[in-house]
């Protein structure tokens, strides 16, 4: 039973795409060390999906984004049990200089050039609808983090939309 009541771990990854690049961090630490993702992290008691996109973007770049887009959601399932629950958005500004921190170096791809063999194996999957603008719900089994057994992303219609927002 104590599975059921434990807390949903919500994560957030939040990308910058301008001028036909994507913004991508090379992460120097902590889960997925080594590979290229979005910023993004942990979603802290209190706080809004957005605020905590927003801080984990300044936290690891310096810079501040600006407005930010929902884009998507998607499950990490490991072993079976669902592990992390992480909202995508995106923005096409930010102000301020990057920098790089002791978490992450930033590192600017062309859209037609994604390091997908770099990246977590579930990106090829999503990343691509991202990209084109697309709005997403994809749930993901790993096997040991390393593989995927089993998956699916659908794409979400604007009838998907959530009342009350503007995203
Ligand atoms: P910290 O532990 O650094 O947050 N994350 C994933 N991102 C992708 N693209 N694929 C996955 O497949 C992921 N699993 C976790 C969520 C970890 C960051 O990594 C993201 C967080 O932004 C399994 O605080």
């Amino acid at each position: 039973m104590e599975e059921v009541f434990q807390e949903p771990r919500v994560y957030t990854l939040l990308y910058v795409i301008r001028d036909d690049k994507v913004l991508l961090i090379r992460k120097k630490r902590g889960f997925g060390e080594g590979f290229f993702n979005g910023p993004g992290g942990k979603v802290r008691r209190g706080e809004s999906l957005e605020e905590a996109a927003r801080r984990e973007f300044i936290e690891e770049l310096c810079a501040s984004p600006g407005p930010l887009q929902w884009r998507g959601v998607l499950e990490f399932y490991n072993n079976g049990n669902l592990e992390m629950i992480v909202h995508v958005f995106v923005t096409d500004s930010y102000s301020g200089e990057l920098c790089e921190s002791d978490e992450a170096e930033p590192h600017w791809f062309p859209r037609d050039a994604v390091p997908y063999s770099k990246m977590w194996e579930d990106d090829r999957y999503w990343f691509p609808l991202l990209l084109s603008g697309k709005r997403f719900y994809g749930r993901f089994w790993f096997e040991n983090w390393e593989k995927i057994v089993r998956g699916y992303v659908y794409e979400l219609a604007e009838h998907h939309r959530l009342p009350d927002t503007n995203t």
